[in-house]
């Protein structure tokens, strides 16, 4: 969406680009594999030391599981490099930093933080990867090694890593509300800058993770302050978001659902999050369901709904035909309902004293009713995605036609045909204000170009080296753990596919 909403022609590097999504699908066949060969990691998402050393986690699982997940951080380094050059340098003519897109801007500000949150995590893995295969003791408590030092890398990162997920929802629900209000977003920049610091307080919150691993009271004070002042650009999101319907012409479409679901489950996500962030308080919550709750609050509640909201937003723009207005409504509230009916009963069920990650309890601990409750809630939750995937795939054969624009929307990606050709646009639009497009279709400005802008169509000839390179890195991840000959192989694969990338013409596709 990103080159669209921009009006240019492409990303800045679409070799990277590619080179970005081969080695995203290489590093989800290297972590996936791991379940056909001999067993996948069984240590958590959050790996902590020393469930991970080899001692007391023997097998390939943990080392698929840093593998992929280096792989993995190759794709996203590599993509938000490509965007973050793509935002600065690709724009349309006209178009200043306070005329992007909102979306443009969030996910400027989320490119950022992987660029500075992915190498500790790289490290991270580096360290861990070396006590494993070549004994090395980072981790290791017997040897002077601190376990630690594992929660802080793993949270430096896995912080920062929250807004990198939910960022670029914000950034598409701040796209719906004005679309289906019929009013420009509300506070503009201070959207923007709310944006921005949000992703540079971040990085300040890490060990609100930790309060309960023995910090100290000045820390844990310190990052109980900077996880409640992290609240109030969020807060001033929200507020904007209601401002920006607040009086508008609101035209309520599957994709203003989710958004408004957004809003609303985000919101309770958020004040379950700010109650953890009184560490004495998070000392009764920690580890409870609580935290479960609160987590699927913002990762389903946030992430997910905002996801659809841009599926169902920009489905007519990928594809060229609508989604069911009627059955998309019903997929929602099933969503919905399913959602709430899961996720709320692990509230009570934390501050009644109910562990994460138990799979049985005894009988006398009361809390089979939420439970079960929670079960009937996924199985409907689980239904309601399997209907919107088979209504997605119906729109797909059979949806009606959606032409350019069928949201009446405010920006250039609606101004080029709906699928958009290769090229994007015949002419690239000249921009002359922040929502230039909608103007222009009030007869307010114009979005063609003086004739000196045009330009003849330029795409770069498509290139087998992103793909071979992936290749090489695939197969010498496979080698470090099975062959040394098969490693060296991957690598050098990899070091030639470089080399002929980069000596490789640019050449012209047409
Ligand atoms: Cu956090």
């Amino acid at each position: 969406m990103l080159p669209l909403m921009l009006g240019v022609r492409d990303v800045a590097f679409p070799r990277l680009n590619a080179f970005g999504y081969f080695t995203f699908l290489a590093g989800g066949i290297l972590l996936n594999s791991s379940w056909f060969l001999g067993g996948a990691s069984n240590a958590g998402w959050f790996a902590y030391a020393n469930l991970t050393s080899r001692q007391f986690n023997p097998g390939f699982g943990v080392d698929f599981w840093i593998l992929g997940l280096q792989i993995l951080g190759i794709s996203s380094t590599t993509g938000a490099l490509n965007f973050f050059v793509t935002i600065l340098n690709m724009r349309a003519p006209g178009m200043t930093m306070m005329r992007l897109p909102i979306f443009a801007w969030m996910m400027l500000i989320t490119s950022v933080l992987i660029l500075l949150a992915f190498p500790v995590i790289t490290i991270a893995l580096l360290l861990l990867l070396l006590d494993r295969m070549v004994g090395t003791t980072f981790f290791e408590v017997a040897s002077g090694g601190m376990p630690i030092l594992w929660q802080h890398l793993f949270w430096v990162f896995g912080h920062p890593e929250v807004y990198i997920i939910i960022l670029p929802g914000m950034g598409v629900v701040s796209e719906v509300l004005p679309a289906f209000s019929r009013k420009p977003l509300f506070g503009y920049p201070i959207m923007v800058f709310s944006g921005a610091a949000i992703g540079f307080m971040g990085f300040t919150v890490w060990s609100h993770h930790m309060f309960t691993t023995g910090l100290g009271p000045i820390a844990n004070a310190a990052f109980a302050l900077t996880t409640m002042a992290i609240a109030v650009p969020t807060g001033i999101k929200i507020f904007n978001w209601i401002g920006t319907l607040w009086g508008g012409s609101i035209r309520l479409r599957v994709p203003l659902l989710y958004a408004l679901g957004f809003i609303s489950m985000f919101l309770i996500g958020g004040f379950s999050g700010i109650m953890h962030s009184a560490a004495a308080a998070d000392t009764q919550q920690h580890d409870s369901y609580f935290v479960v709750a609160h987590f699927h609050y913002v990762m389903i509640g946030g992430a997910l709904f905002a996801l659809l909201s841009g599926i169902t937003y920009w489905f007519p723009k990928i594809t060229g035909r609508m989604m069911s207005d009627a059955w998309g409504r019903r997929i929602f509230w099933l969503f919905f309902a399913g959602f709430n009916i899961t996720f709320f009963p692990m509230h009570f069920l934390g501050l009644d004293g109910m562990p994460r990650r138990i799979y049985t309890y005894s009988a006398e601990m009361g809390w089979q009713f939420w439970n079960f409750t929670a079960t009937i809630g996924a199985f409907i939750l689980a239904i309601s995605l399997l209907f919107f995937i088979i209504d997605l795939f119906r729109a797909l054969r059979a949806g009606a036609p959606a032409g350019a624009d069928p949201w009446d929307a405010r920006t250039l990606e609606w101004h080029t045909t709906s699928p958009p050709p290769v090229h994007n646009f015949d002419q690239l639009p000249v921009v002359s204000s922040l929502d230039a497009f909608w103007e222009a279709k009030q007869g307010a400005a114009t979005l063609s170009a003086p004739p000196e802008h045009e330009e003849r169509i330029h795409l770069p000839q498509p290139s087998y080296f992103p793909a071979l390179c992936t290749l090489g890195i695939l197969l010498g991840a496979y080698g470090l753990l099975y062959s040394g000959a098969l490693a060296i192989g991957g690598l050098a694969l990899a070091v030639f596919s470089i080399y002929g990338w980069a000596f490789e013409g640019v050449g012209e596709a047409k």
